[in-house]
């Protein structure tokens, strides 16, 4: 019996958890599924946005699905919580081109390794008066296990090149270190191609030339903003997803937050959720249930007859589930 803890959270989480459960519930699978609580509905309800019960769910799952949550000011981020208490040190987020998107790049095909656990994510603010200070931390530790998974990630997918993004000529300590950390691993995998940018410099590569990227490896914040511009590239958050790994544990998640604009609409696009479920299976080494879900979600795409409203369409969130059970059920 497989257990999985689902958190659906806010907005459009719960609408692409479940899709994402219905996806699993047709599969030849033997699961369980827990649902846990977290977010701004959760604060509302028990004035906490992450119950320890829930991290306690977590812990003890198998893998876990979560939905999004819409942040509260002044709480904890439920989905920081999670990363750090579990060590979820590694956010995995491939990016790529799919046939029948109308996308900014069709040759697209990198995976994004963030730091998840420290960097400017400490979650350490302080204010005395006027003055803000927000912590930034980075360890040799932090660092050296991240490149490390990049480069493990780079030699399975055979990928040739791993791109380490910092800005050490400013923050010539924290990410000086970050970049040490780099070139020090990368001397364990001398079959794989290295180079480095400055995160700014980086920027504006992803957008004159996304090809020429396999594995980029960055720090917390500068990860996510990247993610979300490659999203850019290649058709949006909605086809995004994310796996945050720890050595032991793995929590799954697509790139998109809650979206209050879109919610409770059954619009939303669930192929971001659907892919972490690819991955989820990947990763709990049901590998031939995770390709067969990637391959329908590549058919749906190029087939372009179901488009939910994000990729020019007007389907909704529930067709478009209904549409790649189907593919995979006919595969
Ligand atoms: N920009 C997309 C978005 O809002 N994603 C949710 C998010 O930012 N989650 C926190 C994180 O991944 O660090």
């Amino acid at each position: 019996m497989i257990k999985i803890t689902t958190i659906p959270g806010d907005g459009i989480g719960k609408e692409v958890i479940s899709s994402g459960i219905a996806i699993l519930e047709n599969l030849d699978l033997n699961m369980d599924f827990k649902e846990a609580a977290a977010g701004e509905e959760c604060f509302k309800k028990t004035g906490t946005t992450i119950p320890e019960e829930t991290i306690k769910m977590a812990k003890n799952a198998d893998a876990t699905l979560f939905g999004a949550n819409t942040s509260v000011p002044g709480e904890k981020s439920p989905i920081l919580t999670l990363r750090q208490s579990l060590d979820l040190y590694a956010n995995i987020r491939p990016v790529k081109s799919y046939a029948g998107v109308n996308s900014l790049f069709d040759n697209v095909n990198f995976i994004i390794v963030r730091e998840n656990t420290e960097g400017l994510y400490c979650q350490v603010e302080s204010l005395l008066d006027d003055k803000t200070i927000a912590q930034r931390r980075i360890t040799r530790k932090a660092s050296e296990r991240i490149s490390n998974s990049a480069f493990k990630i780079a030699k399975h997918y055979k990928k040739e090149t791993v791109t380490c993004v910092h800005k050490s000529n400013v923050l010539k300590k924290t990410d000086g270190i970050f970049k040490d950390s780099f070139y020090k691993i990368a001397k364990n995998y001398p079959n794989i191609k290295t180079n480095d940018f400055y995160v700014d410099a980086m920027a504006m590569y992803l957008v004159t030339n996304p090809e020429k990227f396999d594995v980029i490896v960055s720090t917390n914040l500068f990860g996510d903003i990247l993610s979300d511009e490659a999203a850019g590239l290649v058709g949006g958050l909605g086809l995004l997803p994310s796996g945050n790994l720890g050595d032991k544990k793995g929590l799954f998640e697509g790139v998109h937050g809650s979206a209050p604009d879109i919610a409770g609409k059954n619009i939303a696009n669930p192929i971001a959720t659907i892919l972490s479920i690819a991955m989820m299976l990947d990763f709990l080494k049901e590998d031939y249930y995770g390709n067969k879900i990637k391959t329908s979600v590549e058919n749906i795409l190029k087939q372009g007859k179901i488009k939910t409203p994000d990729l020019g369409g007007k389907n909704t969130t529930k067709e478009m589930t209904e549409a790649i059970i189907n593919e995979i059920n006919s595969l």
